[in-house]
């Protein structure tokens, strides 16, 4: 049978697939098509539709931060990254000259959903050179954003178009993949959250936070993070804020709490506590 992504999309409305191995396809197309497509390589398969939020996930929620918008064009999620510099304060009065994404530090976190094909315009309005690595993504080598290994870099002015389709889903982030010591210590890095597509794979929770650690070295009376600080760092952000610049994470007495943590630092670890709670971890490593 020819499994085309028309095919894939529009097939016979059968929805019930036996066994438990055909991924994404189960319940959307017929059981022969389905099976078609679990033969093939992963990597190979189509896209689904686009997961709509709402239907097909939850949005998390970004202190401090946003999710990046995006439209639908022909059956593709199309975000647009503008990586620029940006006057950014992270508590009041605590202010430096930063590097970061559509006029934000860290980027906006960018939200998909299992089967989602993406395509991720970044627009260089830095005065070097960049590429953008999303970090934990199965994908095309091509794609991966590796400077001088996978692509050319991205030069002030241009733009490079990204596009893959994911296979997997978990917390997993973004940042600069070029020069990337200096481009991630002056803030380039994001969230980038997939949502599983299977409803067996969901957790429901009623609160779902995205936070994004980082360190810094800002010595007194400079504005602009030192980048050859790799030890002396002396300023911890979560979402590049600072206590009292932070965000509360607001809950209600029993909820259910997803807290996503991600450290794309460069530099070092960055031990973090949650006062007064208790708490159990139930996936790593963006599984
Ligand atoms: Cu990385």
């Amino acid at each position: 049978m020819d499994v085309t992504r028309r095919n894939m999309l529009k097939g016979a409305g059968a929805a019930l697939v036996a066994g438990t191995g055909v991924l994404h396809y189960a319940g959307k197309v017929g059981a022969q098509e389905a099976a078609a497509v679990e033969r093939t390589p992963v990597w190979t398969r189509p896209p689904l539709e686009p997961g709509r939020r709402g239907a097909d996930y939850q949005p998390v929620v970004t202190p401090n931060g946003a999710s990046l918008e995006y439209r639908v064009v022909d059956g593709v999620k199309v975000y647009h990254l503008i990586v620029e510099p940006v006057r950014h304060e992270f508590a009041p009065g605590l202010r430096a000259n930063l590097w970061g994404f559509n006029g934000r530090v860290h980027g906006p976190t960018i939200e998909a959903v299992e089967g989602d094909r993406v395509r991720i315009y970044v627009t260089n309005r830095l005065p070097a050179e960049t590429s953008i690595h999303w970090h934990g993504v199965l994908l095309p080598s091509g794609m991966d954003g590796v400077a001088g290994l996978s692509q050319a870099p991205i030069r002030p002015g241009e733009t490079f178009k990204y596009e893959w389709t994911f296979h997997q889903h978990g917390m997993l982030m973004y940042h600069s993949h070029h020069n990337e010591m200096t481009q991630m210590a002056m803030g380039m890095m994001g969230a980038l959250v997939v949502h599983p597509r299977r409803a067996q794979d969901r957790r429901p929770v009623d609160r779902d936070f995205a936070l994004v650690l980082s360190e810094w070295a800002i010595h007194a009376g400079t504005e602009r993070p030192d980048p050859n600080e790799m030890e002396a760092l002396n300023l911890f952000t979560i979402n590049a804020k600072a206590f009292p610049g932070t965000a509360p994470l607001v809950v209600r007495t029993g909820d259910r709490v997803r807290i996503r943590i991600a450290n794309p630092s460069a530099e070092n670890h960055h031990p973090i506590h949650i006062h007064g709670h208790k708490f159990t971890v139930v996936e790593t490593d963006g599984g």
